[in-house]
């Protein structure tokens, strides 16, 4: 009897110590408990033992029921926390409050300036190319007509991967590329990262964006070239935008031009930017040379060209009024948020 007894109140125990909500705790204090339950079963019985058993069990029975009583209500009282705090959290949470809106990603300001770009040469008639980073030697180089020595070719301005092998410094490999697969009129544009070996400043970066275009046709003049960058710039900064052609030297161009626009930020009045000058210098332009035709096969007596090369970080300081190019590139959400 004292054996069973020990059983029944240990499962009892687990019953109750193990029911998850107060229905399970319920069930459990019917089963061992109440008035049918297993425990007042036992101590009917305990009449019907001999003398010397029944005081012996009659305690264990009690006191079985005293610690059952006890875990019960301890049980209870947990179950009861339990469904407080749960209901306590349900009424923190505020359905009608507006739902968090999640950060959608947008284009990065350079490449936004840089679609732009070539929207406005792509409604032009011009045709967008598209190159390797990663260049050789004579695309770089020779075909663009560079002399034997020349700085640019220098291992103090150009990453070189070897002897032959080397991050482009401008985008014209791609349209020499170009020119050697398709007979004239050309009319592309090449944009694309390029590489030098610049200090860091807050107008020069290592890796940057650049714009080329090219023209190649009969008859082709300086005229439409200083006409086509005029629409250019008007289209991309309004009517109040004028451009400025200064002479200047590329190996590949001749005669060669650099191109600076109004400075839109002070509109030409002079500032910070564009050093009280009043002009931004965007780029250079000019006559390709006939060498560089003549190398890729073209009939430099029938055909013409002139091409230019812009940066891209330029125009979008300008249309975006930033003053230091590394921002571009630093990745900073607090910049690129503002876009
Ligand atoms: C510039 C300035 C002037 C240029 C020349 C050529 C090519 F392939 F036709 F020879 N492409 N781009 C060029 C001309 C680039 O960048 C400042």
């Amino acid at each position: 009897m004292e054996d069973k007894l020990k059983a029944l109140a240990e499962e009892a125990r687990q019953a109750i110590q193990q029911a998850a909500d107060e229905q399970q705790l319920e069930q459990a204090r019917i089963k061992y408990l109440g008035r049918r339950g297993q425990l007042h079963q036992i101590t009917q019985s305990i009449g019907q033992l001999p003398d010397q058993q029944r005081p012996v069990v009659g305690q264990l029975a009690n006191k079985v029921s005293q610690q059952l009583d006890q875990l019960f209500a301890q049980r209870q009282e947990e179950l009861q926390t339990q469904v407080a705090e749960a209901e306590r959290v349900v009424q923190a949470l505020d359905v009608t409050l507006p739902g968090r809106a999640p950060r959608v990603g947008k284009r990065h300001p350079l490449l936004a300036t840089l679609d732009e770009m070539i929207e406005i040469f792509l409604g032009l008639g011009f045709t967008v190319v598209e190159g390797p980073e990663i260049e050789n030697y004579y695309y770089s180089f020779e075909a663009l007509n560079y002399p034997e020595y020349h700085p640019a070719m220098d291992e103090q301005m150009t990453f070189y991967i070897n002897d032959d092998v080397l991050l482009r410094s401008q985008t014209s490999p791609v349209q020499i590329r170009v020119m050697e697969n398709q007979s004239p009129p050309v009319r592309i544009v090449a944009p694309g990262r390029c590489f030098r070996r610049d200090t860091v400043d807050a107008t020069h970066c290592h890796t940057f964006y650049q714009l080329e275009g090219l023209l190649v046709d009969e008859s082709v003049t300086f005229a439409d070239l200083k006409g086509t960058l005029e629409v250019f710039a008007r289209e991309m900064f309004g009517p109040q935008c004028h451009m400025r052609f200064r002479p200047d030297f590329f190996p590949f161009t001749e005669p060669s031009a650099e191109i600076a626009l109004t400075c839109i930020i002070c509109g030409g009045e002079g500032c910070r930017v564009c050093g009280d000058t009043g002009w931004l210098e965007v780029g250079g332009s000019g006559m390709v040379d006939p060498n560089v035709l003549e190398m890729v096969g073209y009939d430099t007596e029938k055909y013409t060209g002139w091409a230019f090369g812009v940066g891209v970080e330029r125009f979008a300081m300008l249309r975006y009024g930033i003053d230091d190019i590394r921002l571009f590139y630093s990745g900073d959400m607090r910049f690129l948020a503002q876009f």
